[in-house]
């Protein structure tokens, strides 16, 4: 089973987007992962405040069902540096 990266739903918007930057450091390395797209519009956005706890994408669940949500930045040096199962 892949960890899955929960993200909004604009998978276009790359650059600065927080949830394409912790995207791309788990494209650079290597590490298999599911896209669960979430809505945009927060009122439908129920499963996922439920999961996180907060509404703010994106997210990582990793296998065991644990779930990290941190601000893109540090979510992605996480990933980086190989930090996501610590
Ligand atoms: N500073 C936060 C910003 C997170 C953020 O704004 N994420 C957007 C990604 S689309 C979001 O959740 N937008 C939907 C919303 O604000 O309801 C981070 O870098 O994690």
């Amino acid at each position: 089973m892949a960890v899955k990266l929960h993200r909004c739903p604009t998978l276009w918007l790359k650059g600065p987007h927080p949830c394409w930057k912790v995207q791309k450091a788990l494209d650079e390395q290597g590490i298999d992962y599911e896209v669960v797209r979430h809505p945009l519009f927060r009122s439908r956005r129920k499963d996922y405040v439920a999961l996180t706890g907060q509404k703010l994408f994106p997210a990582v669940q990793l296998e065991d069902g644990r779930v990290i949500r941190e601000e893109s930045k540090d979510l992605a040096a996480r990933v980086r540096e190989g930090r996501l199962h610590a």
